[in-house]
């Protein structure tokens, strides 16, 4: 029988690429998707012929229960969030409602259709915030700077709590950054390396950014989407952190995605205070011997081609637009 995977937020990032490695491995995928006025497909263009869309958000709990009564999912990915972490301050309730008891609304459903569901809970760095140890790793205590911290921290805890009450394959992935050429564009990463095309192709000279200063350790997109399902496979639900042990700065990231085409990124960048957060998240670095060790999880791609391949395929979407 093919294995069957419910993935919530396949229209973003990780979605799509988690929906292509499933495909790929011969399972059935099924997409939540929740209601928008213009078509927000982008990200899996190339795969709404292989794949079922059903329409469904994480603030309406009857909608999870339709699709998991009428797929029959074998694994539930929870990819879906208000994930930004910027606009957490100006949306906090809508981050709390979607990225925190959301995760409730969708373990509570798995709960009443079928226990014997594998969940895979799409925790985050950002837990760790304000860190009180260096590496991060699974036994770091949480101590969340924004909305959206606070809301993974919850949907953290509550992933942990369905496990441990009602004996659900419940797991939670605690992912640090990781980015790629579908990265939304108001993420840093992104933003710098169209910010870099548009000033190669002419289009601007600058690029205003925030806080230059803090680091992230950031991997890439498709090695991570590897970890998620490797979790699901285990023999048992537990907690996985997913990290390269690099950090890196705003400036570095600017250092080597401006270099890659042969500019000075002192030049162009201009700090400005709008992007500046109420509360920073200063630096990150994980420590993934555990994924390593159990699920033999290792990453692939590195930072520097990381950022060539995103300035690459902004060069090209860039220039796509002027023809
Ligand atoms: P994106 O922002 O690219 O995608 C978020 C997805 O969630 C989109 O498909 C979005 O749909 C969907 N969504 C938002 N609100 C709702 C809702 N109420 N109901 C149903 N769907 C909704 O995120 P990423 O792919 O980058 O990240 C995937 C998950 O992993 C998120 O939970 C994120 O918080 C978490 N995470 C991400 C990390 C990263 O570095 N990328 C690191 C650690 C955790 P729409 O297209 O309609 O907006
Ligand atoms: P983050 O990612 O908050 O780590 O959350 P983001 O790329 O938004 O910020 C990283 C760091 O860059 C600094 N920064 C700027 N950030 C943005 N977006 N825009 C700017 O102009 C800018 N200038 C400086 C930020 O202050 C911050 O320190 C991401 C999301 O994917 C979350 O959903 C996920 O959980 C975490 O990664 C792990």
């Amino acid at each position: 029988m093919p294995k069957r995977a419910l993935i919530t937020g396949i229209t973003g990032q990780d979605g799509s690429y988690l929906a292509e490695l499933l495909l790929d491995m011969d399972y059935e995928v099924l997409g939540v998707v929740r209601r928008s006025s213009t078509t927000n497909l982008e990200r899996i263009a190339h795969l709404v012929d292989r794949i079922t869309l059903v329409p469904g958000d994480l603030q309406d709990e009857t909608s999870l229960l339709y699709a998991l009564r009428d797929f029959k999912p074998t694994e539930v990915y929870n990819l879906a969030a208000q994930s930004f972490v910027h606009s957490s301050w100006a949306l906090p309730v809508l981050t709390g409602e979607t990225t925190a008891l959301g995760v409730t609304r969708l373990l509570d459903a798995i709960r009443i259709v079928d226990p014997e569901i594998r969940f895979y809970q799409a925790s985050s760095s950002e837990m760790f915030g304000k860190v009180l140890e260096t590496p991060q790793r699974e036994t770091t205590p949480f101590y969340p700077r924004s909305p959206y911290g606070v809301s993974k921290v919850y949907g953290h805890w509550i992933t942990v709590n369905y496990r441990e009450s009602y004996d659900l394959f419940a797991t939670s992935g605690i992912l640090f950054n990781h980015e790629s050429p579908r990265r939304g564009i108001e993420f840093v990463t992104r933003k710098v390396t169209d910010g870099v095309a548009r000033i190669k192709l002419g289009l601007t000279h600058e690029l205003r950014l925030g806080n230059l200063e803090s680091t992230r350790d950031w991997g890439y997109a498709r090695d991570y989407v590897q970890a998620m399902w490797l979790m699901l496979q285990h023999d048992g639900p537990e907690d996985f952190v997913v990290a390269t042990g690099e950090t890196r700065s705003i400036r570095e990231l600017c250092e080597i995605a401006f270099g890659a085409v042969g500019l000075d990124w002192h030049d162009h960048v201009k700090v400005d205070e709008r992007f500046y957060r109420p509360a920073e998240v200063d630096a990150l670095v994980g420590d993934a011997s555990k994924a390593e060790r159990i699920l033999g999880w290792r990453r692939k791609v590195d930072f520097k081609e990381m950022v060539e391949e995103m300035v690459e395929s902004d060069l090209a979407a860039v220039a796509a637009t002027l023809r």
